[in-house]
């Protein structure tokens, strides 16, 4: 076995990570949140070629995925999302027509991987705290972001700043880019109704319909759709975030090209 001496260790993961961070800086597409959602618009974005930045404030993937259904390690995923799940190679039982169980495991797992196998980063144990903007015409230019172990030592530290094209709320529940805009650039017009009770069939579908462009440079994906619209929530059932992170991924790429 090679000998490794300590400083070794050091010296090549910070050199290394300060070269990705530098990569960082400008790429044209953030998506915050590794969860199904993110994770999805991740794949088909890298794929056409984007540079795709994925922050993610815990230190692992999958989001809401992990936690099935209360804990059971199973979630469910409805038709046409099947053709997702065969994009990234995960197993499927069709349980009823047109209906399927998926392992929670093997879908984060194998979401995260076809994601970054097509291209995209991943940040991890890194949060995006509030956006950057520019103005003439007014739009979402980038995010600012800290380390996560940050806010919760409570110290007084500045954030570093991303600069990119689109910046999509992939944060779930909370939709907390949303949050930030709808409180710190009202010119924007983001007001959140806030989501709704469950009824999965209409949030699932209600989700991939209003999934896209919230703002100039600002895109929503996953249950921050629902958030933003006032849609019902659907539980662990996946369909909907799947299909979500693909529909935000199409707006984005012809956004982009659009412009450029
Ligand atoms: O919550 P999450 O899985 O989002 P999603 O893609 O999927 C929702 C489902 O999991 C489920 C559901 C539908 O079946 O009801 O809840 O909409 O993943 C969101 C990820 O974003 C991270 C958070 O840790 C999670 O992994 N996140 C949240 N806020 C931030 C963040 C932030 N400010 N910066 C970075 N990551």
């Amino acid at each position: 076995m090679r000998e490794v001496r300590e400083d070794l260790i050091t010296k090549y993961i910070v050199l290394k990570s300060a070269e990705d961070w530098a990569k960082f800086t400008e790429v044209d597409v953030v998506i915050v949140g590794a969860g199904p959602s993110g994770m999805t618009a991740a794949k088909y974005l890298a794929e056409e070629g984007f540079k795709v930045l994925v922050i993610e404030r815990r230190l692992s993937v999958g989001g809401g995925i992990g936690g099935g259904g209360n804990l059971f390690h199973k979630v469910l995923v409805e038709s046409p999302a099947q053709e997702i799940l065969r994009e990234f190679n995960v197993r499927y039982d069709e349980v009823e027509e047109e209906l399927y169980v998926v392992d929670a495991a093997e879908l984060e797992v194998k979401l995260a991987a076809g994601a970054l196998d097509a291209g995209a980063r991943f940040l991890l144990g890194v949060m995006v705290e509030d956006v950057v903007i520019s103005e003439n015409p007014l739009r979402v230019c980038g995010v600012a972001l800290t380390w996560t172990a940050i806010p919760l030592s409570g110290l007084h530290v500045d954030p570093v700043f991303i600069r990119s094209k689109a910046v999509v709320d992939a944060t779930g529940h909370d939709a907390e880019v949303l949050t930030v805009v709808s409180k710190k650039v009202p010119e924007l017009g983001v007001s959140l109704k806030g989501e709704k009770s469950a009824e999965a069939s209409v949030g699932e579908r209600l989700i991939v319909e209003r999934t896209g462009r919230v703002a100039p440079g600002l895109y929503a994906a996953g249950m921050a759709v629902a958030k933003l619209y006032g849609i019902p929530r659907m539980g662990p059932i996946f369909g909907g975030m799947l299909l979500s992170g693909k529909k935000v991924a199409e707006v984005i790429a012809k956004d982009i090209r659009e412009v450029a």
